[in-house]
């Protein structure tokens, strides 16, 4: 039997702001865009969450439920300094993780470095050591699988630790709100709820093929994760999903010259990464802030998949000059390559050089 803990740190944004700046703490705060912007918030803290402020609403909805709240701007950073603080520690147990974002990742410590049969324990040592090196709380879920370790980390927030053994698998999957299942999202919460599915206990009731006819081939997954089946293997060797590289300049810049320079740089190092690492991509996005700290992404798609830099070029001068309000001026410059595939021999990379 695998031993997974899930680990997921609290209100991560806004406890790094309010560690920053102690004068925050046991107050409202939301990290976001300004209410009187056209801002989301990001995340805010547990004090503001009682309000019903969340992630993804808008500045302004947050600020008419919350007018005390403090809103603070992103330092992103440092969290990602942060996050990689805490993943440093994750990886002192195992190299098995697989980070599912800044603020979260699983561990399979089945085997660890340092022979720790107590898996309850390990993830006690880890949340220690994460305060001890971040002064910040996390929680963590303890199971025998992947889905049952994510559930667990949820249950107890902020700073919770629950372990989940396969004898308790059902009873928490049981009372659990089908909206909170992981992997199940609000449409497909909201269509359950009509056929009568509320909680794990409505759920474990529909036999598997009804599953598999009003929601496809993920109706399988359903069927077994309510039975506490789940035998995912945790990822550890993805690609990266996007590639990209930006500028911050040193004086804000606002003519288009110096803006085509720059992008032709960026390009260039963009082109030569992507060389690297034998990738290619076909949809790409210009990142421009303003001196004002307005940040705009634009996308498009490119022909064909690409890492040649005179192509990155063209689509991104495309970009730059449609999106950008030549009134204003610029403080950053970025260039981004998503859709990334994996080119399987260097021949065929090395051939249009
Ligand atoms: P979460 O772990 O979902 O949220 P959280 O850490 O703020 O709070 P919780 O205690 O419930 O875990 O996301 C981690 C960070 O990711 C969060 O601090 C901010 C960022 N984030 C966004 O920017 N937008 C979003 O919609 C969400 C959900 C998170
Ligand atoms: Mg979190």
């Amino acid at each position: 039997m695998k031993k997974i803990i899930h680990i997921d740190m609290d209100a991560f944004f806004a406890a790094i702001e309010i560690r920053e700046n102690p004068r925050l703490k046991g107050k409202c705060v939301i990290v976001g865009g300004p209410p009187n912007s056209r801002g989301v918030v990001s995340t805010c803290s547990y004090e503001a969450r009682k309000f019903g402020v969340h992630s993804g609403m808008s500045s302004y909805q947050a600020w008419n439920l919350c007018p005390d709240a403090i809103f603070v701007d992103h330092h992103f950073n440092l969290y990602i300094q942060v996050s990689n603080q805490i993943r440093e520690i994750f990886y002192k147990w195992t190299d098995t993780v697989e980070p599912m974002s800044l603020d979260e990742a699983y561990l399979d410590v089945t085997v660890n470095k340092m022979g720790e049969e107590d898996t309850v324990k390990i993830a006690q040592l880890i949340k220690e050591e994460v305060f001890l090196k971040t002064q910040l709380t996390c929680s963590a879920g303890v199971s025998y699988n992947k889905f049952l370790a994510k559930i667990g980390s949820d249950l107890n927030k902020p700073n919770g630790l629950t372990f989940i053994p396969p004898e308790k698998a059902k009873e928490v999957l049981f009372a659990l709100p089908i909206e909170k299942f992981h992997g199940i999202g609000k449409v497909t919460a909201a269509r359950m709820k009509k056929m009568g599915i509320n909680n794990g206990a409505d759920l474990y009731k529909r036999e598997l093929k009804d599953l598999l006819m009003h929601f496809g081939k993920i109706g399988i997954f359903y069927y077994y994760v309510v039975r506490g089946i789940d035998n995912r293997e945790l990822i550890t060797n993805f690609e990266p999903k996007t590639l990209s590289c930006e500028t911050t300049f040193d004086k804000d810049v606002d003519n288009l010259e110096e803006l085509l320079t720059v992008l032709h740089h960026l390009s260039e190092r963009l082109s030569e990464r992507l060389h690297r690492k034998g990738i290619r991509g076909n949809s790409l996005t210009l990142k421009l802030k303003y001196d004002n700290f307005q940040l705009i992404t634009r996308s498009c798609r490119m022909l064909n998949n690409t890492y040649i830099c005179e192509d990155l070029y063209k689509y991104g001068e495309q970009l730059l000059i449609a999106n950008w309000d030549c009134s204003r001026k610029v403080r950053l410059l970025g260039l981004g390559i998503s859709n990334l595939d994996n080119v399987t021999t260097n021949e065929q990379l090395l051939l249009p050089l």
